[in-house]
């Protein structure tokens, strides 16, 4: 029986090695995320293979008999590949294509796949492009190892000097490309941090970046909070780019919310990497909303590897909002309350949820500020533009000398225009932002 396919879905078999130091749980959610990722990818999972073992077998990841048995099954189940729910070595991957009879992906092949599909800005399809070269030079020289001496010594052309292999000719191709690649980047590096420095300048410094697991929900906040309309869809990595928008309705001060792209367990190593520069935007963040798909009986799993990665690019130290999302479909909002205290528990499909995260965001970025009362000459006015370009103006009185400004900003912004700008007879010290406006000279 032949199939057309361009017509149907490529079929899948998920197979896993489940080693004594993984429990049942895990493994089962392991392979279930495997799944959803490979139908990301548009397959179609039409069995799964696992094996208990000490350690995945050094030849073909999984024991010789069971690979032997893997192939039945791929005749079986009618399979066009194998999905392997651990990154595995060039070597493993050849001898388990060779025995199975079918391609293998492993798990990283399969999300640098997943990266390179989405990737639709300059930036995302440079930085993915180096991932998959770094993810395919290894498995090259694997190849021409195998390929053996025959491969050697066919007569140069172009720029290939005297004994260079094909083998070797591709590696360096791979090098060139991938500094090639790099320097690209750089230079779009470089542009972004002008314009970031542009818009900092302008805007102030109070950032919150979205950062979590794929699929958390990140996006789908992003758009509820700035009223922007970023790509939401129920996929792992839809996000591959930073987008930065202002918090909407304005607040003081202005707050600016990033999205940036999911995690997930095992993110390759080269994608870490080349993911590093958008992943700046969280740790440039004064604050990171942690958002947590609730609903997922995972969600402590994925919590921890969120956690873990952020570690890895240095933002340990950044202050954290844990936003418990997707609370409609399910989870135990008291448990979560008394586990994580401080967090937000809520969905993003609510309207009233939202203006909560909303509130909560601002708060973080008012804790620190403090009100004054200043006093402006009218022969002074034109410094107007001054104390609203650095603080919040609360209120505003005049009477005949000139106007009178309660106002509430950064510390030192507040001690400076004061100092300057002090309200007279009896100058208003700098005080906490909580306590009401106090009432002085009628109007
Ligand atoms: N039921 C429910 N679904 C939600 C909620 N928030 C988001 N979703 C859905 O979850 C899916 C993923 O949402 P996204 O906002 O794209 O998730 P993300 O975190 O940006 O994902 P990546 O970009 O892949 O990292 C979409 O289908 C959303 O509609 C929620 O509070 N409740
Ligand atoms: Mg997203």
């Amino acid at each position: 029986m032949s199939r057309d396919n361009s017509q149907q879905p490529k079929r899948a078999i998920a197979v896993a090695v489940q080693r004594p130091s993984t429990s049942d749980a895990e493994f089962e959610a392991s392979l279930t995320e495997l799944r959803q990722l490979a139908k990301t990818l548009g397959f179609e999972v039409v069995g799964t293979f696992t094996q208990k073992r000490a350690g995945f077998d050094a030849a073909g990841y999984l024991g010789a008999g069971k690979r032997k048995e893997l192939h039945d099954q791929v005749l079986l189940d009618r399979a066009d590949l194998i999905l392997v729910d651990h990154d595995i070595s060039p070597s493993q991957a050849h001898n388990l294509e060779k025995e199975a009879g079918v391609e293998v992906m492993d798990r990283a092949m399969v999300i640098l796949e997943i990266f390179h599909r989405h990737a639709s800005s300059r930036a995302a399809r440079a930085q993915v492009e180096i991932a998959r070269l770094g993810y395919m030079a290894p498995r090259m020289r694997e190849a021409a190892k195998l390929a053996g001496p025959k491969d050697r010594a066919r007569s140069g052309t172009g720029g290939r000097s005297g004994g260079e292999s094909h083998g070797e000719l591709d590696r360096r191709k791979i090098r060139d490309r991938m500094a090639e690649l790099q320097k690209e980047l750089d230079a779009m590096v470089l542009g972004r941090n002008t314009q970031r420095a542009r818009r900092q300048e302008r805007q102030g410094l109070a950032r919150v970046a979205l950062v979590g697991y794929t699929n958390a929900g990140k996006s789908t906040l992003m758009r509820a909070l700035t009223g922007s309309e970023v790509l939401v869809a129920n996929k792992l990595f839809a996000t591959l780019d930073t987008t930065v928008r202002a918090l909407h309705p304005e607040t003081v001060p202005r707050v600016l919310v990033s999205d940036t792209v999911g995690f997930i367990k095992n993110l390759p190593h080269g994608l870490v990497a080349s993911f590093k520069s958008t992943l700046d935007e969280a740790l440039e963040a004064s604050l990171l909303a942690h958002v947590v798909d609730a609903s997922d009986p995972g969600f402590e799993r994925q919590l921890a590897v969120t956690e873990e990665v952020l570690d890895e690019i240095g933002a340990e130290g950044v202050p954290r909002l844990l936003v418990f999302n997707k609370i409609d479909r399910g989870g135990d909002e008291p448990a979560l309350r008394r586990k994580y205290p401080g967090c937000v528990v809520m969905s993003a499909r609510r309207e009233g949820d939202v203006a909560k995260l909303h509130e909560a965001i601002v708060a973080h970025f008012r804790q620190g500020l403090v009100e004054a009362e200043l006093f402006l000459p009218w022969s002074a006015q034109k410094s107007r533009g001054e104390i609203f370009a650095s603080c919040e103006v609360l209120e505003e009185r005049a009477d005949g000398e000139g106007a009178f400004l309660r106002v509430r900003g950064e510390p030192a912004d507040v001690e400076r225009l004061r100092a300057k700008f002090s309200a007279g007879a009896a100058p208003a010290a700098a005080s906490p932002a909580s306590p009401p406006p106090r009432r002085r000279r009628a109007r």
